[in-house]
């Protein structure tokens, strides 16, 4: 059996429970197929994908905390410090009723290749836990990020783990959870990122993922001979990523027609108007739904249903294996012709294949939302200069990184006979670089 194939059977039977793991170990075994089969006696020697596929640390804690009617509540914390090969342990936090290990590894995983490709000193890592804020008052999300923190602090530090947002975490709890590190360790350090701006966060942090996005997606349509401009564009999710998609799809002249929730989707013919979303999203906290009952021309629909839209370009931006087969299928029906992932392992495994196998462009989350990350590690950047850069030179710098991970994933697809296939190139650059350190590290 070849080395990638006995991998993927250990990995499935020494994680049990754990399809999103699974599923994004396999992803990125299946299409290093090529590059492992030129070294398979080295890299089997030094058991390299056992190692990569094993993080080097998980922690699991008790997080108890006390609700606004004096009831006390226990949720479950995680930490996976995945790889640290390539620099310290850095990934976001996710607050979620849905996280479990297997999430956070599947997530911890992906990191560890997409902060390869951005150029950065940063190794792979992320954490969470069941936590769900929505609905919570302020006073009940602090207690929870103390406790949280009050755990979690002794695995962290600016060299060692550098946290930051991921859903249900934002500017209001990276905050608290700050607070307390530096309470706890009397340090003030850059130890998170996604930091307000009065304390050590970057500008254009916010904006990154979603503007990082929109510019590789950019630079995926130049090289095809194609812009952004008067293409119609259907984004899911309206979080923070989603947010700033759409800002920067409409700067770039798309018409973004479509965001949702959890719950359903809006559609408005005449183009979101992003305003009304953020006062909805990022003062009140409210549901997408209020959106059609603030405007005239767009119309609510509950549940899923968002990619039946017709549109030219779909941006995921909002869970994890949101986008199936036969959401691809409408897509496709409806004449889109991209799809660029700004959320974690957004589309099926089939859905995938179908949209490359159909011809339709197709970026990766781990290229494609990156620009997160990679605003993280400037801010980090600056943290450790104790400078604040401008907007303009953090998102010249975002673009910049942007566009280099375009060409290296562009180039690596053609270098290995299969041009155009941005999964394989994204997960075939990202492998090179982090097996070399692991090489040079010797047996760690
Ligand atoms: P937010 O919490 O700001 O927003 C999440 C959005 O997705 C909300 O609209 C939410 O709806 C929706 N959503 C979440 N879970 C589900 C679900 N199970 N089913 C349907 N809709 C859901 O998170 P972000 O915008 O930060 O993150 C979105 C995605 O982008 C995630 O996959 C994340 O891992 C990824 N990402 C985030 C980065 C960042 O910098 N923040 C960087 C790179 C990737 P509702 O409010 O109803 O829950
Ligand atoms: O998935 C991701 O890349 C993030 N949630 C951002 C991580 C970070 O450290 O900024």
């Amino acid at each position: 059996m070849s080395y990638v194939d006995e991998m993927i059977e250990r990995v499935v039977a020494k994680n049990p429970a754990e399809p999103e793991f699974h599923q994004a170990v396999k992803e990125v075994l299946n299409s290093l197929r090529p590059v492992i089969e030129k070294n398979e006696e080295l890299y089997r020697k030094e058991a390299l994908l056992e190692r990569l596929t094993e993080p080097e640390r998980i922690v699991s804690f008790r997080v108890p905390w006390v609700d606004d009617k004096g009831q006390v509540q226990v949720n479950r914390g995680y930490r996976v410090q995945f790889s640290s090969a390539i620099g310290p342990y850095k990934g976001g936090l996710r607050f979620h009723p849905s996280v479990y290990q297997g999430i956070i590894k599947f997530l911890g995983f992906e990191q560890i290749f997409k902060n390869a490709l951005t150029g950065l000193p940063i190794g792979g890592g992320k954490g969470g836990s069941d936590f769900d804020p929505k609905g919570k008052s302020d006073r009940e999300v602090m207690a929870f990020c103390q406790s949280f923190m009050t755990e979690l602090y002794r695995h962290i530090g600016a060299d060692v783990d550098v946290p930051a947002g991921d859903i249900g975490v934002g500017g209001r709890e990276i905050g608290y959870l700050y607070g307390q590190y530096k309470r706890i360790t009397g340090l003030y350090e850059g130890v998170l990122t996604g930091k307000g701006l009065t304390y050590g966060g970057s500008l254009a942090r916010t904006e990154a993922t979603g503007y990082g996005l929109v510019y590789i997606t950019d630079e995926l349509l130049k090289d095809h001979n194609m812009s952004l401009e008067g293409k119609t564009v259907v984004i899911s999710g309206s979080g923070n990523v989603a947010i700033y998609a759409a800002e920067k799809a409409q700067q770039l002249g798309a018409k973004v027609v479509s965001m949702s929730d959890s719950n359903g989707y809006v559609y408005d013919p005449e183009g979101i108007k992003l305003d009304i979303v953020k006062d909805i999203k990022e003062k009140r906290r409210g549901r997408i739904k209020e959106y059609a009952e603030a405007v005239p021309s767009a119309k609510y629909t509950e549940g899923k249903g968002v990619w039946t839209i017709p549109c030219d370009i779909a941006l995921p931006c909002a869970t994890q294996n949101e986008l199936n087969l036969e959401d691809a299928k409408a897509l496709k029906a409806n004449g889109c012709f991209a799809v660029c992932e700004g959320a974690n392992m957004p589309t099926t495994q089939e859905a995938t294949d179908f949209i490359q196998e159909s011809g339709m462009l197709f970026l990766p989350g781990k290229a494609s939302n990156a620009g997160g990350v990679a605003t993280s590690a400037l801010e980090m950047t600056q943290n450790s200069e104790r400078l604040s850069w401008t907007f303009e030179e953090v998102d010249a710098k975002l673009k910049g990184i942007m566009a280099n991970i375009y060409t290296q994933i562009s180039r690596a697809a053609k270098e290995y006979g299969h041009e155009g296939n941005y999964v394989m190139g994204a997960n075939i650059a990202a492998f090179a670089k982090v097996a070399e350190a692991m090489t040079a590290q010797g047996i760690v």
